[in-house]
């Protein structure tokens, strides 16, 4: 996951542009192809073809709003604004639940396996333990997630081998304290952009 900031309002007044797989620029906010493309990039071309896209919203406590209806039970989202980097995301129904139920901080309710994709070029910065963190502090595990593919399942002992520390060669659990604990699985070597702040 992206770190989802308690103050989603501030990404509206500071939506920057941003191309699949490019650096994001402060300037114009994405036109609605641009989102719909940034968003697919986080899939599989085959996937992502026919999920629905859904926008961010604008402001804490809104609902995401369709961009672009689909038909294979994927839903992708564009690069989230407030991040520093490019993390657009497709998931499947468990995990959307599971987006849901973070961005409204209720807890979440995990039926079955669910299987996201983030596997666009690039990547973000966030938090490693808190999934509200906006910024580094000295406890909270500040750094970057490359392109990855990450799982959730209904019973969070399944996962209580392993590592809860960020690792960028082998999976390990993100967020493993809170409700959202989740599996983190890399797909390429993640290489912090230069002068971003060491995991
Ligand atoms: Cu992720």
């Amino acid at each position: 996951m992206p770190r989802i900031p308690a103050l989603i309002v501030v990404a509206a007044v500071l939506l920057p542009a941003v191309a699949a797989g490019q650096a994001k620029q402060p300037g114009a906010p994405m036109t609605k192809d641009a989102k719909i493309k940034n968003a697919m990039s986080a899939a599989p071309a085959t996937l992502a073809a026919k999920a629905t896209v859904m926008d961010w919203p604008a402001k804490e406590g809104d609902k995401p709003t369709e961009l672009r209806a689909g038909s294979n039970g994927y839903t992708c989202f564009p690069d989230f604004p407030a991040t520093e980097g490019n993390d657009p995301m497709c998931v499947d129904q468990p995990w959307l639940d599971f987006v849901n139920a973070m961005m409204t901080k209720a807890p979440p309710k995990v039926s079955s396996i669910g299987i996201g994709y983030m596997i666009a070029p690039g990547g973000a910065m966030g938090s490693n333990t808190d999934p509200y963190a906006e910024k580094a502090t000295p406890t909270n595990e500040w750094g970057f997630d490359g392109p990855h593919l990450m799982l959730v399942v209904p019973n969070p002992d399944l996962v209580a081998g392993l590592p809860t520390k960020r690792q960028t060669g082998r999976p390990f659990v993100m967020w493993s304290s809170t409700p959202y604990a989740h599996v983190m699985v890399p797909i390429t070597e993640w290489k912090a952009p230069s002068g971003a702040p060491k995991p």
